[in-house]
């Protein structure tokens, strides 16, 4: 094993402590070992040097054979004794001491959770970084927030910055159901994520070596909800709009008060059906019906409701159906920014459609709100922050408003994306529409409904189904305005010509980026 090569891409971090009864530590590494797991590290935090050398030996003999590598955590005496490699955490020695006494031929990697840590790691000549904490754990008492894959961005971006050519792992509550979604949406362009940090997901299981080829799989597969089925086939706006009706899709809404009735009658005028459940216990089951998809829309973020959002996305995410997340008002109030921000670290959005305001709060920028509404933006800065955000977000992206801005973040399920896939990245600006469309409410929030149904009838293809719910409304939009002598009888007008427009295939005028 030559540092080179270091393959952290399933990094084992033992805990004798959770191995289930009946089972021995050394038989569940070695199960994790036989399996795949691509390094070990050995943590052992209450056991006498005597007895960590002991085992540190016999664990050695098992990643010997394997030919990966075995890393220490914390005592460099013992690192040396077994000529292993090491881990520090920022209240060990530092990695620059360490090497001193180690050598350039070993690994030495560092716990790291900000920019400064991440700086001094790269000062010091580590060869990885550990980067904590990815989500909640019980595994590690610590004060530390979960970042989620997106959280870890900016961490990455300064390594991938320095040039250093430093390894990057994540590490905390990561395991066989969220590992798609970190490799996914943590890696950036250019820089893919090297690799997760376990514990409790294999050594706390009945039969470890399932877990870790559970693991190595999951790892090498795309996210189900990235499904593509072939992209190079050239889609017909009309004819997805059309198969919307044929297909007929399930929306689930998760919607606020206003929107509800207006929501479930857009969605049965684009020849879905729409459900409007909030009970937690029968979302398995929905998200389990086939061309089923979820509207999020976050405008009453009451604390119950938010754990009904985590329950909700967590059962579409796993049974990798389309989610539109409509973060309603998310930059008004600092609440419904930490809304928000939770969501977008706990579960991964097929779909984020919102106003300027919305989604450049989402990007983690600021701008001003008047309550729910957003003010507007420039519309050169508009496509810039879409853009950025269907990178961040690994989502399609949509921002609303006098003209929608749309751009692929999914890439086709792409894993790993390259600075060129960026260059070449698809977005749209999509005119029509009415000025109407603004003053009669929840007309925002219906689109949602529509864009999710397009989506769970059109699965193969997540980018241009969006572009054709937005195009199909906005036309809808534009015809009922030109009739309407007030907002009331564009509200019923409205409703008539999206019936007419999904039924024909009508649709809005689309200007490629
Ligand atoms: N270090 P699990 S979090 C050992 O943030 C460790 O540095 C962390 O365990 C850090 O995979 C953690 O069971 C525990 O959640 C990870
Ligand atoms: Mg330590």
């Amino acid at each position: 094993m030559s540092k080179k090569n270091l393959d952290l891409s399933i990094y084992l971090v033992t805990n004798s402590e959770m191995v289930p009864n009946g089972i021995s530590f050394l038989d569940q590494v070695s199960a994790a070992i036989d399996n795949g797991v691509t390094v070990v590290q050995l943590r052992e935090k209450d056991l006498d040097t005597r007895t960590f050398i002991e085992r540190a030996k016999q664990v050695k003999k098992l990643t010997d054979k394997a030919g990966i590598p075995l890393i220490i955590n914390d005592r460099v005496d013992i690192a040396l004794a077994v000529d292993a490699h090491l881990h520090v955490g920022q209240s060990d020695m530092d990695a620059r001491e360490a090497r001193q006494i180690l050598g350039d031929d070993k690994i030495i990697g560092v716990s790291a959770s900000t920019i400064p840590e991440i700086e001094q790691a790269i000062k010091d000549g580590a060869d990885y970084v550990g980067i904590g904490i990815c989500y909640d754990t019980t595994t590690k008492k610590s004060e530390k927030i979960p970042m989620g894959p997106i959280g870890s961005h900016p961490l990455l971006e300064v390594i991938k910055k320095s040039g250093s050519g430093m390894k990057a792992c994540l590490i905390g509550g990561i395991n066989q159901s969220n590992i798609q979604k970190v490799r996914y949406g943590a890696g950036l362009p250019g820089f893919p994520l090297d690799g997760v940090a376990v514990v409790s997901c294999i050594m706390a299981k009945e039969d470890a070596g399932k877990a870790t080829r559970e693991l190595v799989e999951l790892w090498n597969t795309p996210p189900a909800w990235t499904k593509t089925l072939d992209v190079s086939k050239n889609v017909e706006i009309g004819d997805l709009i059309k198969n919307t009706r044929k297909v007929n899709p399930m929306c689930h809404n998760i919607t606020n008060g206003v929107a509800k009735h207006f929501a479930a009658n857009v969605t049965l005028a684009i020849g879905a059906s729409p459900i409007m459940s909030e009970c937690y216990q029968e979302f398995d089951d929905l998200a389990s019906f086939p061309n089923t998809g979820l509207v999020l829309n976050t405008g009453t973020a009451t604390s119950e409701n938010i754990a009904v959002y985590l329950k909700a996305t967590a059962a579409y995410n796993k049974a990798g159906k389309p989610i539109v997340y409509d973060p309603v008002g998310a930059g008004a109030t600092s609440y419904r920014k930490w809304v928000t921000k939770k969501l977008l670290t706990e579960a991964h959005f097929t779909v984020i459609k919102g106003n300027h305001g919305e989604i450049y709060t989402a990007a983690g920028k600021e701008m001003k709100m008047k309550g729910v509404d957003s003010e507007s933006s420039k519309l050169t800065d508009v496509i810039q922050v879409v853009k950025e955000l269907s990178i961040r977000s690994r989502s399609v992206v949509v921002a609303t408003g006098e003209v929608d801005v749309i751009a692929d973040g999914i890439f086709g399920g792409k894993i790993d994306l390259t600075e060129d896939d960026v260059k070449n990245q698809q977005a749209v600006v999509i005119k029509g529409g009415h000025e109407l469309m603004g003053r009669i409410t929840t007309s925002g929030c219906a689109l949602g409904s529509v864009i999710v149904g397009s989506v769970a009838a059109n699965p193969e293809n997540v980018f241009m189904a969006t572009v054709a719910a937005c195009a199909l409304y906005k036309k809808a939009g534009e015809l009922a305005g030109a009739k309407a002598s007030g907002p009331g009888s564009f509200e019923w007008m409205f409703l008539d010509e999206l019936d007419k427009c999904s039924r024909s295939g009508s649709f809005a005028e689309i200007s490629k980026l």
